[in-house]
């Protein structure tokens, strides 16, 4: 066996691998962040459990660090108080970033991760099947109930070699993804094997599974190996090691081969992850920002490599540069080797230890502006500017650059070594003492951001519809349910719903209402790769809001088609792909019999007034089950 094998032999509770289309998995870990988390902690609570059912589930504050009024704060509260209650780990604003915090604290090898976060696949450095899911699966998981996903295929992407200096694990993701694109990846483990994994340290290792992401596979995952055994016993963990190698004759899928030796710096240019250029083609280009962190990038390894490029120099005066650390214990890292001291002297800022720029939460760029940033994602947009220009960068070249302020590549900078011993302090985690078993009397905290779940209704078999809105392909979940200046009002859905498909069009909210009082539903029609990105079940659960019943795209991305399922909308593909040109938006739908077409789980025809449209579904019979009720909640 593989890895992926190994670790999900281990947890399978449902379907066989050489059958079924779907498993159960077990989840031992969950994760979640506050953006998501509010949600999920409120499905969880309507569950009516007494506490939590999973071996560990922690809480962390990490998006919504601004507070710009009592949004946030209210939703730390209410966090804080849930977490006490149910036996979560809380983990407060300031501690840092979950995907580094869960790796440098909790990660262990062999087990399963949920987090409520698309990066969660982080913990796949360390050996974990660690997978992204919507709110309301991570509440199930927490309640004790499995968790599905299609039966993967394992591509082995072998590393041989080692990196040149200069040259890091940002640029053997992208290389991953110069191969494989960020779409067509769905249902894919992307395994990391060879002898070049040895010459990887975690955090590294971390980098190139947490970017996996953007691939849109299921999960990334490496060996647990003496590296691993190392980290952990650095991180006073050593008890929590296992080691997990694929056997000598373990198979796989496909194989794709890294020579690390041969690699070059690469960026992601605007607007894509999967648009990866060679760092000396676009040479020379003027930066005006560079943003070096997020939960790629943000290691003691990485930051200590920038503040050793930038010792005793400054940033170009023209360009602002930005440090946001992945967490204390890097900052307290930095702090004593003299690292911080270089990076302010260099003229950088120093930012909170928390996602911030990455998710357009702050740092956005001037108007045109070229942005070089460390983070894994460069949607138009995304940075809170629209025309900015945002390239995706290894820290090493983010470094170089800053000094030159125009892009530039890293001659050689001479590398980190693995820490002997991390500094261990644990105390902006709270709750641990209670952990698993919860303080039952504690009274939750509800501030007015704090809103209702809204609940999904059964579908109906005859329904009349309009196709609300015609968008075209690789729609992100930012293009869907944007964050930054909006992320606040994740707890409150009926707010939150207002700024639905904002960036591509403002007024989809109140048409979709209207049409919703005049006993229309909405339908979504959509191209290839539709909902890629994030894990925020926002953007299937405020459409739902809105009336949504039903999206129909070429295709669709694995975690927004199962946050759909959870809401009760209805995951169409186009049959003949080419009918997506003759739909427009604005027609009015005939959905006769989609109910019974669900039930069937096969194709449907569409009446349209330019003609008839088909269109089909491959659901499992679980996923019908939670479609037919109207949504996971309502079939529970
Ligand atoms: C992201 O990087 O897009 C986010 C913000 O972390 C999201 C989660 C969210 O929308 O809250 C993700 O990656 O799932
Ligand atoms: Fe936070 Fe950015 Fe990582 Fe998402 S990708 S978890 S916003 S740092």
């Amino acid at each position: 066996m593989n890895v992926a094998q190994k670790i999900l032999s281990a947890h399978l509770v449902e379907g066989d691998p050489s059958v079924d289309r779907e498993l159960g998995i077990k989840i031992d870990q969950t994760l979640t962040q506050d953006a998501t988390g509010t949600m999920a902690y409120l499905q969880f609570e309507s569950m009516g459990v007494d506490r939590i059912r999973n071996d560990l589930a922690v809480s962390y504050v990490d998006h919504n660090t601004v507070q710009i009024g009592f949004e946030n704060a209210d939703d730390h509260d209410f966090l804080a108080s849930i977490a006490r209650k149910y036996g979560i780990i809380y983990s407060k604003a300031g501690n840092g970033i979950c995907h580094q915090l869960h790796l440098e604290r909790y990660g262990k090898p062999g087990t399963t991760l949920l987090g409520s976060d698309s990066h969660t696949p982080t913990g796949g450095g360390i050996g974990q099947i660690a997978i992204g899911a919507g709110g309301i699966d991570i509440a199930v998981a927490m309640a004790g109930g499995a968790f599905h996903i299609p039966t993967p295929k394992i591509r082995a992407i072998r590393l041989v070699g080692s990196l040149r200096s200069g040259v890091s694990a940002k640029d053997v993701i992208l290389k991953v993804l110069e191969k494989f694109g960020t779409k067509g990846n769905v249902g894919w483990i992307f395994e990391y094997t060879g002898p070049g994994v040895a010459t990887l340290d975690v955090p590294s290792r971390a980098t190139i599974t947490n970017m996996g992401a953007e691939l849109g596979v299921t999960t990334s995952v490496f060996p647990s190996d003496d590296v691993t055994r190392q980290f952990l016993a650095a991180q006073g963990r050593e008890a929590d090691f296992t080691e997990i190698l694929p056997d000598a004759d373990a198979s796989y899928d496909d194989e794709f081969t890294v020579d690390l030796s041969a690699l070059e710096p690469l960026a992601a240019a605007p607007h894509s992850p999967g648009n990866v250029v060679s760092v000396a083609s676009i040479a020379g280009k003027r930066v005006n920002q560079i943003m070096i962190g997020s939960c790629t990038n943000s290691s003691y390894r990485d930051i200590r490599t920038v503040a050793k490029i930038l010792e005793g120099r400054h940033v170009a005066p023209d360009t602002e540069v930005g440090i946001a650390c992945g967490s204390r214990q890097v900052v307290l890292m930095l702090a004593a080797d003299g690292s911080l001291a270089t990076l302010i002297k260099a003229g950088c800022r120093i930012l909170e230890n928390a996602c911030g720029f990455c998710i357009g939460a702050h740092m956005s760029p001037s108007t045109n502006a070229v942005s070089l940033r460390t983070n894994n994602r460069n949607f138009e947009g995304r940075s809170g500017t629209k025309s900015a220009q945002v390239y995706l960068v290894s820290p090493e070249t983010a470094a170089a650059s800053a000094l030159t302020g125009v892009v530039t590549a890293c001659v050689g900078v001479e590398s980190v070594p693995a820490p002997e011993k991390f500094p261990i302090d644990d105390e902006m985690f709270l709750y641990r003492d209670t952990a698993g078993r919860g303080v039952p009397e504690t009274q939750i905290v509800r501030g007015p951001n704090i809103a209702q779940v809204p609940r999904g209704i059964p579908l109906s078999n005859d329904l009349l519809g309009t196709a609300a809105i015609k968008v075209g392909d690789k729609i992100t979940t930012d293009h869907i349910m944007p964050a930054g200046a909006r992320l606040k009002f994740r707890s409150n859905v009926p707010e939150y719903s207002k700024y639905v498909f904002e960036p591509c069009d403002k007024t989809f909210h109140d048409r979709c209402l209207k049409n919703k009082e005049a006993g229309l539903v909405n339908v979504i029609i959509a191209g290839e790769s539709y909902g890629q990105g994030s894990s925020r079940e926002h953007a299937a659960l405020c459409p739902m809001y809105l009336g949504v019943k039903a999206v129909i795209a070429k295709s669709i991305e694995r975690i927004h088609r199962a946050n759909l399922v959870n809401f009760g909308i209805v995951p169409f593909t186009f049959v003949d792909p080419s009918d997506y040109d003759s739909l427009q938006q604005g027609e009015t739908l005939s959905l006769k019999g989609i109910r019974t077409a669900v039930e069937g789980n096969g194709e449907m025809t569409i009446h349209t007034a330019s003609g008839d449209i088909k269109v089909k579904t491959t659901l499992s019979d679980r996923e019908r089950h939670v479609i037919l009720c109207g949504g996971l909640l309502a079939s529970l």
